[in-house]
């Protein structure tokens, strides 16, 4: 069965309690949850992880290849800084979508920067929790009917 990675970078795990007026109340784990029944749906599996560490999430991005057909990447503040993650995605060639809870191109101009675009096929930004389900569906169609 075709297997997609969920990846969230640092701060990620306090979603629920972590500046609600920015990024609500769900919490990571109900998130996971919803990716988990979107996933049912689609026919796919999905690795769900989150790391605050950057060596930690280019190891899980390495270990992807040959396991995943596709990487749903929120790195977080990595997104903004990180030429290391960007190189990653690049060095394992699987197609990777950038997702952001908040609409980072409304709020601060070093969040409007993104290395991770440069790698990614798409970007979902600004729909709260509903962006994982719409980033799995996204990958989804992207990887075709076979999903
Ligand atoms: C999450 C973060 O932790 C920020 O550093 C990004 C992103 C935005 C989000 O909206 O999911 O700038």
């Amino acid at each position: 069965m075709t297997s997609i990675l969920v990846l969230n970078g640092p701060n990620i795990n306090l979603l629920g309690t972590r500046q609600p007026e920015v990024y609500g109340t769900t919490t990571l784990a109900q998130i996971e949850e919803s990716c988990h029944q979107t996933a049912a749906e689609l026919g796919c599996e999905i690795a769900f992880r989150q790391s605050n560490h950057e060596g930690t999430m280019i190891d899980e991005i390495h270990a992807a290849r040959g396991v995943h057909a596709g990487i749903v990447l929120n790195a977080g503040a990595y997104t903004h800084t990180s030429i290391a993650l960007m190189d990653a995605i690049a060095s394992v060639e699987l197609p990777a979508i950038e997702l952001h809870l908040s609409n980072v191109h409304a709020r601060e101009p070093f969040r409007h920067v993104s290395y991770i675009s440069k790698v990614s096929i798409g970007i979902i930004c600004g729909f709260g929790p509903a962006g994982y389900p719409l980033a799995l569906r996204a990958m989804a169609d992207h990887l075709g009917a076979a999903v």
